[in-house]
């Protein structure tokens, strides 16, 4: 299983960093965008060229995999996620970000077999970072292992969290509630845009922890691996097993900040994928 997925894990990397080409033409903002679900989700044409590239590019070399795409799942459908080798695909992490030329966004690709993720590459091509990791082979920033910080408890953790996309007043309310718990309970709070970015800043060591509840399989698919590849944990943010589909996250340095945090942590409960 390991050779195949060194396989796949080549190809998609080869795939993604030619796909980073489209992203860096774009450095200083891309003024052209659509709105999507609300007047605070949008897309570009970037987006959907990424994500056509790296699916044509993979469906051509594996011909039985299967694809999640943020811009190819439909409105409102469901995720269908199977056993079958799948990539997991988020071709602009930090859209609006990419929009406003703000260096914090990424193309997520992740690969899960029998629903589990073997393989992660987020790739912020705009200042050169590549984080990479495959099942029991550790976690690498540009080929360099990387390993997660030795936190152990919010008094010493910097916690980063999004607000996400939607307008959502029940959601609003859980991001401010959780706002104020970090500012009072944490060292420093951290917002960058990019839901994969923040996992990989975890995976680094640079931050301690990371939650978000809205967001999707593709936002963590590749988070997910790397994160556990440098040593971290990723659970329910209520405390349990982490679950892809169910749109709730919470990524941590050590076991005991993921359970501190899932103690006290205001939750939110969107619509599963
Ligand atoms: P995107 O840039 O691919 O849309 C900032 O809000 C982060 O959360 C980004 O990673 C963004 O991904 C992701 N995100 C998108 N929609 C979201 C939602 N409805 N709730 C939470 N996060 C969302
Ligand atoms: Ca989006
Ligand atoms: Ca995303
Ligand atoms: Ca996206």
């Amino acid at each position: 299983m390991s050779d195949a997925i060194d396989e796949y894990f080549d190809a998609a990397l080869e795939l993604v960093k030619s796909a980073g080409n489209l992203i860096t033409e774009f450095t200083t903002g891309c003024k052209e965008y659509k709105l999507k679900s609300s007047d605070i989700d949008l897309v570009t044409e970037i987006d959907k060229k990424v994500e056509d590239t790296l699916i044509s590019g993979l469906s051509t070399r594996f011909p039985s995999h299967k694809f999640i795409g943020e811009e190819s799942v439909a409105d409102g459908a469901k995720c269908v996620l199977t056993d079958d080798p799948t990539w997991i695909i988020d071709p602009i992490d930090g859209t609006l970000n990419f929009i406003h030329g703000y260096p914090s966004s990424c193309i997520s690709l992740g690969l899960t077999i029998n629903k589990e993720a073997v393989a992660g590459i987020i790739y912020n091509p705009i200042v050169n970072q590549l984080f990479t990791a495959k099942q029991g082979q550790g976690a690498f920033l540009n080929g360099q292992p990387i390993h997660v910080s030795q936190v152990k408890d919010m008094r010493n953790a910097i916690i980063s969290f999004e607000a996400g996309t939607s307008r959502d007043k029940d959601k609003q309310h859980a991001v401010l509630e959780n706002f104020k718990l970090i500012v009072i309970k944490g060292q420093g709070v951290r917002t960058v845009g990019s839901a994969a970015l923040n996992m990989a800043m975890v995976a680094l060591g640079g931050a301690d922890a990371y939650f978000e509840f809205g967001i999707h399989a593709w936002d963590i698919a590749a988070g997910d691996i790397i994160v556990r590849e440098a040593g971290g944990v990723c659970i329910d943010p209520a405390g349990g097993a982490f679950d892809i589909l169910s749109r709730r996250v919470l990524c941590a340095s050590s076991m005991e900040l993921a359970q501190e945090m899932s103690t006290v942590l205001h939750q939110y409960y969107p619509e599963r994928d």
